[in-house]
């Protein structure tokens, strides 16, 4: 496993012909995975919209006039239900996420119990809540979270013009809190805001270089939202967000990538494509956070026609932290 590439080095990657990248994807995926073994997380939002920062993808800041209503934090007895539910269709993660820049007072505190309600789910817990500090880290680790995510969404160069109200550093601390707390990482990216192929590699770089890299790696596919100032962008071709995936499991052989947001506009073709460059993980369920997601039963007829299967509960990554995989 190598925590060294050089943004040359994955340039070069994704230089690549396809043929070549995909093959070389599929090696690495091989070594570590079943390729065709597929994660499933379900996402809820748990508090919506009204957020503070100003990341120009997101429908959930509060600079812009889109169509999410802000919303008071959900009762845990909701959140409890929902994730059975998601454990009940299939997911073997849950995902809580609050559009806060960080967690803060009693709302942190009602998230903690949460937390510990799915632990008793028999269920992996995960959470994205904004920028945390060690103690934060420290407390949810505590309460049994299994992992957190917080993206670093571009590469450094492109990152400033995208959100201005947090650093990239500040991303950075939170993930280093997030690491000493002993907590799995799950951090990654948006594709298709505008930016080149060299911030790509700017950021698959970042990612690549973590010792140990993220255990889960999600690469998104911006959802253009009426009212951001991204709304307008223009198309991202699918081929490149395919070459994504496959430069991420190439130099990230044993994290789970996964195919994030904007499968619900992509053809069978496109992500069957995505799965044969190495992503094993999507996420489950009608919603993302706000937006749609591909339909459970589209995902269920492209299973089958895939010959892919869910993966059953305990894996290799969830054991990885709790050191269970040495044992
Ligand atoms: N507020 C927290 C934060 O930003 O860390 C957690 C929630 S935030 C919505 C989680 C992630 O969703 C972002 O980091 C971004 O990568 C992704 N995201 C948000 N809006 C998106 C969009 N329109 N298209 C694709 N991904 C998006
Ligand atoms: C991630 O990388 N993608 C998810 C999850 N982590 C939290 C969120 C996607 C959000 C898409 C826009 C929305 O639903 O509001
Ligand atoms: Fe807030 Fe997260 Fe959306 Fe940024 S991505 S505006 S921090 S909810």
């Amino acid at each position: 496993m190598r925590f060294d590439w050089t943004i040359e080095e994955i340039e070069t990657l994704f230089n690549l012909p396809f043929n070549d990248l995909m093959f070389q994807a599929q090696q690495c995926h091989r070594q570590y995975f079943d390729p065709n073994t597929v994660q499933r997380s379900t996402l809820l939002s748990i508090k919506t919209g009204g957020c503070p920062e100003d990341c120009k993808y997101c429908p959930q800041s509060s600079h812009y006039n889109t169509n999410v209503k802000s919303e008071v934090l959900m009762a845990k007895d909701a959140v409890v239900a929902a994730a059975q539910d998601a454990k009940a269709r299939g997911a073997t993660r849950f995902c809580i996420g609050a559009a806060w820049r960080e967690p803060k007072g009693r709302a942190f505190e009602a998230v903690l119990a949460m937390v510990r309600e799915i632990k008793l789910l028999d269920m992996e817990a995960c959470a994205t809540l904004g920028m945390l500090s060690q103690t934060q880290a420290q407390a949810l680790k505590d309460a049994g979270l299994d992992y957190y995510n917080h993206n670093l969404d571009s590469a450094p160069e492109f990152y400033d013009g995208i959100i201005s109200s947090r650093k990239y550093q500040d991303r950075l601390d939170t993930l280093k809190h997030v690491r000493n707390a002993a907590m799995n990482v799950c951090c990654g990216g948006i594709v298709g805001m505008g930016e080149t192929r060299l911030h790509r590699a700017g950021l698959i770089a970042q990612l690549a270089r973590m010792d140990p890299h993220p255990e889960s790696v999600p690469i998104n596919m911006l959802i253009r939202i009426e009212g951001t100032p991204l709304a307008d962008v223009a198309d991202f071709d699918l081929l490149e967000f395919v070459r994504t995936i496959a430069v991420s499991r190439i130099t990230m052989p044993s994290s789970y990538v996964r195919l994030s947001a904007g499968r619900e506009t992509m053809a069978d073709e496109i992500q069957a494509l995505c799965f044969l460059a190495g992503a094993n993980s999507i996420f489950y369920g009608e919603k993302l956070l706000t937006a749609n997601n591909q339909a459970e039963d589209a995902d269920v007829r492209l299973f089958a026609k895939l010959g892919l299967q869910g993966e059953a509960r305990t894996t290799p990554s969830s054991r990885r932290m709790t050191g269970e995989l040495n044992a």
